[in-house]
């Protein structure tokens, strides 16, 4: 019996260390096919689909980092930078990073709507999970705020000029 429960512990431990080496390979697995297959497929996507005309596409990103504490009140800095400004046929493809502990949002502000594709995409469930990435390639001149949803104070905004 003893002998039996002995085999018992040592397969369960085995089982353990694989279950614990799978789920390490697929974490990394889904990170690496996040950042090298995804990203650029996304925006291979929008570059292919007529929906962007040449003169319009992006030859840079900007990355705004959502930094570590944003879901402060308190802290001034959270969406960085707070509102920059993109050219059209530039720099109009912007990356969202949070770099913080907590899960945030890019939730377009109803009250300045300039391009309903925008407001489609930047929406409530527009969840970015810490070291999540979000893409967006803009296409129509104007300002877009936008705002956190579970963090109200979290506002900033899009600058988008023609180029
Ligand atoms: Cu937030």
């Amino acid at each position: 019996m003893n002998g039996r429960l002995t085999l018992l512990d040592k397969s369960q431990g085995g089982t353990g260390a694989i279950l614990f080496v799978a789920i390490v390979v697929v974490t990394a697995a889904g990170l690496g096919y996040y950042q090298f297959q995804f990203l650029p497929t996304v925006i291979a996507m929008e570059k292919e689909s007529n929906i962007i005309p040449p003169e319009l596409l992006p030859q840079v990103n900007v990355t705004i980092n959502i930094l570590d504490g944003s879901f402060d009140p308190n802290q001034e800095d959270n969406y960085v930078p707070k509102s920059p400004l993109l050219l059209l046929g530039f720099n109009n493809s912007v990356v969202w990073r949070n770099i913080d502990t907590v899960a945030h949002t890019v939730s377009h502000d109803p009250s300045g709507t300039v391009d309903p594709k925008f407001d489609k995409a930047a929406y409530d469930v527009n969840w970015l999970q810490p070291e999540d990435e979000w893409v967006f390639i803009f296409t129509k001149a104007g300002d877009y705020p936008y705002q956190c949803t579970p963090h109200p104070w979290m506002k900033a905004s899009v600058i988008v000029q023609s180029g």
